[in-house]
């Protein structure tokens, strides 16, 4: 059923609910009692996740095996992307040397090194457990658009602002752009990167509120990435990404650290829910005017 396409599509879920959750970072335990607290019903209900399943966090192998159930759909984040860049010639050649001798692009530094825990030295290879989550992290699209007019959305990991957003009549792509790298299964290597890494709506909307809400032309788009303490709503981008793995992180006290939490959206409903290493409870909150 899962292909290697970079955008794919699927129809509205007609038996069940819809939910989106930001970056998990390996916060796996996080996740559980998200979907404890929604009732999530794995034989009718869909989990979309907005990418960066692993770094960072304390189970990110774990996270990373969410990719084989049938009821679980993520885009691929930069922290991905990094992984599979990183395991790029181990990919071909099934074998790696020490970590130690390895030339790293960032991925270690940037939270990947609980990779080395899955190492055989004996073999100069990675585990078999290992393995599976890595050839899963392969099939991993960019972009999923889900259902029809209406009642469309799209799950992508960063944004999709267009390269000359300064001076284009819209800041970001529409669907019809979307719909015809659809039909090509092509997106422009400009655009990807943007879909990766861009922060320009997050972060100027924590700065100035220069963008409006919504974009017409373009559906509610769940994206991650760039955290803060809610989501937020920018352009029809809608960041889940509320900082899980600082929650986790022992040293993040403070208002950062106090506010972290991981966020699961319902679609239908149109509100969220968040929880936290750093508290018992869960906190439940509302977009206005999706
Ligand atoms: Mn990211």
């Amino acid at each position: 059923m899962k292909s290697n396409a970079p955008i794919r599509k699927l129809p509205a879920n007609t038996l069940g609910k819809d939910y989106v959750v930001g970056d998990l970072h390996g916060c796996y335990d996080l996740l559980e009692r998200l979907l404890n607290e929604v009732g999530f019903d794995k034989t009718r209900d869909r989990l979309f996740a907005v990418g960066d399943l692993i770094d960072r966090g304390p189970n990110s192998l774990r996270c990373l095996q969410l990719l084989a159930e049938p009821w679980f759909y993520a885009v691929r984040g930069n922290h991905e992307l990094m992984m599979l860049d990183f395991f790029s010639s181990y990919l071909t050649s099934g074998k790696l040397d020490p970590f130690e001798g390895i030339k790293d692009n960032g991925f270690l530094e940037y939270g990947g090194d609980w990779v080395s825990e899955y190492f055989d030295s004996d073999r100069n290879c990675m585990t078999q457990e290992f393995n599976c989550g890595l050839i899963l992290a392969l099939q991993m699209p960019l972009l999923w658009i889900v259902g029809e007019n209406g009642n469309r959305f799209h799950v992508i990991h960063a944004e999709l602002v267009r390269p000359d957003y300064k001076t284009a009549d819209h800041a970001v792509w529409l669907n019809s752009d979307i719909d015809q790298w659809l039909d090509q299964q092509f997106i422009p290597p400009e655009i990807e990167n943007r879909l990766y890494w861009g922060r320009t709506l997050m972060l100027s909307q924590l700065a100035s509120q220069e963008f409006a809400r919504t974009q017409p032309g373009l559906s509610l788009t769940f994206c991650g990435h760039t955290y803060a303490a809610k989501p937020r709503q920018v352009l029809s981008h809608l960041c889940l990404d509320t900082g899980a793995f600082v929650s986790w992180w022992p040293y993040a006290y403070g208002e950062e650290g106090d506010s972290s939490s991981l966020t699961l959206f319902d679609v239908q409903e149109s509100r969220w829910v968040s929880a936290s290493y750093k508290w018992d409870d869960v906190l439940w909150g509302e977009i206005l005017g999706v």
